[in-house]
């Protein structure tokens, strides 16, 4: 019997593949030679062992056992896009590089937005900061602006970064938490080091837990230079503003994501732009002088400050549109190496030693990761325009340089790349400064953003930061950490302070920490809120439709034209994903089956249900559940007749967020924004 006839007989799939009709292109080793049998390791004798000869086999398990590479140490979890940036102001008083001169010019980009702390494989959801790099393949060469979506940072020395990773990250003798920052070690290291307290307050905000990657902010942090054609600097601060403007979840409604969509903030980035929603975000420049900077009253090199947009205006200068996934999530998500040293002639860099000392770790790890000097030569780090110098050889090289001169200067080839005029120049600054290991007391004020940046919240957002921090010190085993955070609110504001010391159950107040400069009282800067900047919108947003036996089609249909006329999608859910029988006989298929599709993944929800179904799912707890989710998450409910009787047997009282879908526009109006008002009903 030959070997074809062995997999025939024991029907192992061979066969069903090959009875497809089209043209496949032919299975190889990749020394290009063909395989007849992919389903069998060579063996001696039928039931025998395998040969250490089958070359077939061992190619494809020894790559398999090489497919991992080194995750990134922190915003190892990330979902990208290809896209591009038009520019529509010109910058050409402030610099000459061509990304911020040349108006209409479209430049590709790839864009990457991750979660800190959690590993590659862990969830979405999560309360953290997110990143938010962005590759821009310029005609001068690739500038990568490697962001997060606050802006600010934890600390103000490169120094200090190892050890706020380590305390973030999974506890090492233990191995959990993963991916979150409600721990002893984290809290421990944070009650230690005031200078993190104006971030703490923003990661304790609703912006660590984004209902989706298209409706968060983007900030350059730290200060860069332009450099205009005269040789003088401005300084430059970077924001991406979303189109679809800010949109946060509610800490129960992030928390329950986690268990029905590991990847909801993945699929959500996906599904937009593979159904041709594309998220665009506006570049705008806060711009400023060395010596208009000197009368801030902070230091801009410090990374734990801002500068209030009431301050420095922001000036819209470009769009950023993604509009193609990724064809390869290893090839091109994992293996895009950011260096924010990557910058184009017309920049440079300011002298904030956070931003330094990013300077060298980049680079370095991409060494460690991509494993060679050489990984600006795959595909998705290689610049778009052309690139060519004498370093040679290497791990991977991909490229197969001709001639005989690897130098420079040289004289025997005329065609061997030389230095240009054009080329990148650093800013000509002059320094009369001694060393030493210092940080300037322009450094020193830690609590007076902080404090700017609680008072500027409205009420909801302040019982959502005071929330935040109770939940996580109720995480924290140790009473001494506690306490030392709440000497730092202390300093911060009072009430925010008692109110946590209330919600952690403190009997006596500790004294407030000694701040080494005393706070002052800065003006409210609206411009920080989340909620201020909700689009009234349903654009960008996902609407869940149930329905059941008897539904009737015509109440389906209006509805979801109305939602879709929105810009939104409706997905349909019921308790079977076959569907149901509606009430002129038709069957009309789900898009999902309601033990997958709980109402936490939408944005509004709506009940399409006949009296009789409605008494019988009254009864069941999913679809309980599924409407006493939206409601206590603040969501739009809409209902006929039927699904209004289940709503009252379940006990969900009627608000403006509740509406008779007979009426669409005032169930539409009240899904553009979430109900807040419930929120007193819970607290
Ligand atoms: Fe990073 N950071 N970082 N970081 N960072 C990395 O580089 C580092 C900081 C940020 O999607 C690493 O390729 C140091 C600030 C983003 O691939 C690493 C310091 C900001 C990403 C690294 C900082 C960021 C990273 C890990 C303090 C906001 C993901 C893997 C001096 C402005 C980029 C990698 C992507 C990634 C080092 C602080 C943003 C280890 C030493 C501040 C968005 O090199």
């Amino acid at each position: 019997m030959t070997q074809k006839n062995d997999n025939e007989f024991y029907g192992n799939g061979q066969e069903l593949h090959q009875t497809s009709t089209k043209k496949h292109k032919k299975l190889t080793t990749n020394q290009g030679v063909g395989i007849s049998d992919n389903q069998n390791s060579l063996k001696y004798g039928k039931r025998g062992p395998t040969l250490l000869e089958d070359f077939i086999l061992r190619e494809k398990i020894t790559h398999f056992d090489h497919e991992r590479i080194p995750e990134r140490i922190v915003h190892a979890r990330g979902s990208a896009a290809h896209g591009h940036f038009k520019l529509t102001k010109s910058l050409a008083d402030y610099t000459t590089t061509k990304i911020f001169t040349e108006v209409g010019t479209e430049t590709p980009v790839f864009c990457r937005i991750s979660t800190v702390a959690g590993g590659a494989g862990s969830v979405d959801t999560p309360r953290d900061v997110r990143g938010f790099a962005v590759k821009l393949y310029t005609s001068e060469g690739n500038w990568d602006l490697v962001g997060n979506n606050i802006p600010v940072f934890f600390i103000q020395d490169a120094i200090k970064f190892p050890d706020l990773v380590h305390a973030v990250k999974m506890e090492p003798d233990r191995g959990y938490p993963q991916a979150g920052s409600a721990h002893d070690t984290f809290w421990d290291f944070i009650s230690l080091t005031p200078e993190s307290f104006h971030t703490i307050m923003w990661a304790m905000s609703d912006r660590a837990i984004p209902r989706s990657l298209r409706m968060i902010e983007g900030f350059g942090i730290h200060s860069f230079r332009l450099i205009n054609a005269e040789g003088q600097s401005t300084f430059v601060k970077f924001h991406w503003r979303p189109k679809l403007g800010l949109q946060s979840t509610v800490w129960d409604e992030a928390a329950k994501l986690q268990y029905a969509d590991n990847d909801f903030l993945r699929r959500d980035l996906y599904e937009a732009i593979d159904q041709g929603d594309f998220p665009e975000w506006d570049l705008a420049v806060q711009l400023f002088t060395e010596e208009e900077a000197e009368a801030f009253p902070f230091d801009h090199l410090d990374p734990t400050k801002l500068i209030p947009e009431e301050l420095v205006p922001l000036k819209v200068i470009g769009t950023m549109v993604l509009d193609r996934n990724p064809d390869n999530f290893f090839a091109e998500t994992e293996q895009v190496a950011f260096c924010p040293s990557h910058i184009l002639p017309g920049m440079d860099f300011s002298n904030d030693p956070l931003l330094q000392g990013r300077l060298f770790s980049y680079l370095d790890t991409q060494l460690s990761r991509l494993g060679s000097p050489n990984f600006n030569q795959i595909p998705i780090n290689a610049p778009k325009c052309p690139f060519s110098n004498q370093q040679r050889d290497g791990h991977m090289q991909m490229d197969v340089p001709k001639g005989r001169v690897a130098y420079e200067p040289s004289s025997l080839q005329a065609d061997s790349p030389r230095e240009s005029t054009t080329g990148f120049k650093s800013f000509n600054e002059e320094f009369n400064e001694s060393k030493g290991r210092v940080r300037p007391e322009s450094f020193a004020d830690h609590y007076s953003q902080a404090r700017q940046f609680y008072i500027s919240q409205t009420k909801i957002e302040q019982n959502h930061i005071a929330n935040a921090i109770v939940f996580e010190l109720s995480k924290v085993e140790t009473q001494a950490v506690r306490l030392r955070v709440i000497s730092h609110l202390m300093v911060i504001d009072k009430k925010l302070a008692n109110k946590v010391a209330e919600g952690i159950g403190l009997d006596e107040m500790p004294s407030a920490f000694k701040a080494a400069v005393k706070p002052k009282d800065l003006p409210e800067s609206p411009a920080l809120q989340i909620i201020g900047k909700m689009k009234d919108t349903l654009k960008g947003r996902t609407v869940g439709l149930l329905f059941g036996e008897g539904s009737d089609e015509n109440q389906i249909k209006r509805t979801q034209s109305a939602i879709k006329k929105e810009g939104a999608t409706c997905k349909l859910i019921a308790t079977k994903v076959g569907g149901a029988k509606l009430s002129n006989g038709k069957k009309l298929e789900a898009d999902m089956q309601i033990d997958g599709a709980p109402s936490v993944i939408f944005d509004a929800v709506i009940g399409v249900l006949t009296p009789e179904m409605a008494k019988k799912y009254s009864k069941l707890p999913v679809i309980n559940e599924w409407f006493m989710n939206a409601y206590v998450h603040l969501k739009a409910i809409g209902h006929d007749e039927g699904t209004n009787m289940l709503l009252d047997k379940i006990g969900i009282m009627k608000d403006e967020g509740v509406n008779d879908i007979m009426n669409l526009d005032a169930f539409i109006k009240s899904a553009k924004t979430r109900h807040w008002a419930r929120e007193k009903q819970f607290s």
